[in-house]
């Protein structure tokens, strides 16, 4: 046993109690990250700002004392430092310079991409020394990326989408074009994250928001072999960082890749009964998951209920709390506070 929960949990052993932190729980629902964003020119502009970034991963572990940092950034930082245009237009979210068709990844490359994503490992750096500075002794670092198929999606489709058509299509028209973009993506993000682990990252989550698209058969394709790429080249180097992977919303498709990809940890959408999540995947993998953000935000006693169901049945073994999503940006402070008193509250019954 570590002093650091979160890292107990990947090793599949249990404290007292559960470790917790929320997707997005650095981010605009805290006041402080508004008043510091505001003193920014953008979001990239915050988040290639080492001392900026540190701050803001900083706030939630000051006000919540949560149990993971997760490195301030964007899964978006790859195409940006492979050379793909990127800008966020405020309200509008991320827009890229979308590719006509995936071959056309031959344009990018690796000239300036240690450059660009320098700030980055650098803001790993500052926020490892702050926890020391600060005394969060059992505050565990999380680095992160996308995964290769979530990148692509914003790569071709220039921003987020209803149905990703546009990359769908590309995958079955292209698939040796579309495996030359996936593979550029895999090298890119596994240098990436070796970095951000030679500077202090002590876990790793691989961000697959929209595994939920591909038909079994692409997802194998796109999803499973290129995460286990990935995760591969990270053991082979690192083989004691845990790496959760989350292919969200996935559907059973998560069992193949709780199965083949070698995560340590699997984290999950809120589509999934926590009495299943025990059943099929925590009697292989500790989980990481799964309340609904839409929960937190309405509080009340659906809150304290819905807590409770997952606390019952992935409870018992090990298991990271967290949202099935991101944390909303309405989301009131109280509501944060209240669940994280009825999760802290919860003292693991052994199996
Ligand atoms: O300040 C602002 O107005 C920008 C909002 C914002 C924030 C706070 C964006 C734009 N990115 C982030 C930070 C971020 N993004 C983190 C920081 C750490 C934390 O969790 O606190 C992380 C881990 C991400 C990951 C990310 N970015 C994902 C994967 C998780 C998910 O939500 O599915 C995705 C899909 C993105 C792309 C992105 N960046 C920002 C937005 C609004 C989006 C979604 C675009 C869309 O599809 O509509």
């Amino acid at each position: 046993m570590t002093r650091k929960p979160m890292l107990n949990v990947a090793a599949g052993q249990t404290g007292k109690s559960i470790p917790v932190w929320f997707m997005r729980q650095a981010g605009r629902y805290l006041p402080e990250y508004r008043a510091l964003r505001a003193t920014k020119n953008g979001f990239l502009d915050m988040a290639y700002d080492p001392v900026a970034a540190c701050e803001v991963t900083m706030q939630p572990i000051r006000r919540f004392n949560m149990d993971a940092a997760i490195l301030f950034s964007d899964i978006l930082v790859i195409p940006h430092a492979l050379g793909q245009h990127l800008e966020f237009v405020a309200g509008e979210g991320p827009k890229l310079e979308a590719l006509e068709k995936a071959s056309d990844c031959k344009k990018f490359g690796f000239d300036r991409f240690d450059e660009t994503l320098a700030p980055v490992y650098q803001t790993v750096r500052n926020v490892r020394q702050s926890l020391r500075d600060e005394n969060f002794d059992e505050v565990t670092l999380i680095g992160f990326a996308g995964s290769p198929w979530t990148i692509a999606c914003y790569m071709i489709e220039g921003g987020g989408s209803r149905d990703f058509m546009k990359v769908r299509m590309a995958a079955y028209e292209d698939p040796a074009g579309f495996s030359a973009l996936i593979d550029l993506i895999v090298d890119a993000t596994t240098r990436y994250l070796l970095k951000q682990i030679e500077a202090g990252a002590e876990m790793i989550q691989l961000f697959d928001s929209w595994a939920s698209v591909l038909d079994a058969h692409e997802f194998r394709k796109w999803v499973i072999d290129p995460t286990k790429k990935i995760i591969a080249a990270l053991k082979k180097d690192y083989p004691s960082i845990p790496v959760i992977g989350f292919p969200r919303a996935a559907g059973l498709n998560v069992l193949d890749y709780q199965g083949e990809v070698g995560a340590d940890i699997i984290g999950l959408d809120s589509s999934l009964h926590p009495q299943r999540v025990r059943d099929l995947i925590q009697k292989h993998l500790p989980v990481q998951g799964n309340l609904d953000p839409l929960c937190l935000l309405a509080g009340g006693s659906e809150l304290d209920r819905h807590i409770d169901i997952i606390l019952e049945y992935m409870g018992v073994k090990p298991m990271i709390f967290n949202l099935g999503h991101g944390i909303h940006k309405d989301t009131p402070i109280a509501h944060v506070e209240q669940a994280l008193k009825r999760i802290r509250a919860y003292t693991i019954q052994k199996a």
